[in-house]
C-alpha cells in the first residue's frame, strides 16, 4: 500500500484523538487531588484550625490548601527522611503541594502553632516515621492538639 499525505492523516489524526480520549480519562485515576481549607472557624466549632486534622493520600497526589479565612498559612515542619521541607506559604495566599514520597508529614499555621494549628498528612499508608514526629516538642496547644491527632489514628 502507497502511503500518501491523506492516508497518514487517516491514521494519524483518529490515533491521537484516541490517545486524549483515553489520557482524560487514565490520568485523574492516578493522581487526585485534595483540598484543605485554613479556617478560623471549623463546623465541628474548632478554631484556628485546617478543614482536615489527618489527610490520607496516595503517593503522586495533590493536595491543595486554600485560604478560606485570613491570616494563616501552610509550613511544614517535618516529613520522611529524603524530603526537602518546602519554603513556607504566605499569609493568605493558596499553596498546591504534590507528594511523591511516601511517609508522615506535619505541618503547622506560622502565626497560630501555639494555639494548636498543626495537622498531618499521611503519604500512602506509610507511618514508619511517625514515632520520630509523635517525639518532636510540641508546645502550646500542640502538644494536646498531637495527642489527640494520634490518639484518632
Ligand atoms: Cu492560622
Amino acid at each position: 500500500m502507497k502511503l500518501n499525505g491523506d492516508t497518514i492523516g487517516a491514521i494519524i489524526y483518529p490515533a491521537i484523538f484516541f490517545a486524549m480520549i483515553i489520557a482524560l480519562f487514565v490520568v485523574p485515576a492516578f493522581a487526585e487531588d485534595t483540598t484543605i481549607d485554613m479556617l478560623n472557624k471549623r463546623d465541628d466549632g474548632a478554631k484556628m484550625v485546617y478543614s482536615q486534622d489527618v489527610a490520607r493520600i496516595d503517593v503522586g497526589d495533590t493536595i491543595t490548601w486554600l485560604p478560606k479565612s485570613k491570616g494563616h498559612n501552610v509550613e511544614f515542619i517535618a516529613g520522611p527522611d529524603g524530603w526537602d521541607i518546602p519554603k513556607k506559604s504566605k499569609n493568605n495566599k493558596e499553596v498546591a503541594i504534590t507528594f511523591d514520597t511516601p511517609g508522615v508529614y506535619m505541618y503547622q499555621c506560622t502565626p497560630h502553632k501555639a494555639m494548636g494549628m498543626i495537622a498531618m498528612v499521611i503519604v500512602g499508608d506509610d507511618t514508619s516515621n511517625l514515632d520520630a514526629i509523635a517525639d518532636m516538642k510540641w508546645r502550646g496547644k500542640s502538644k494536646k492538639k498531637m495527642k489527640a491527632i494520634l490518639a484518632d489514628l
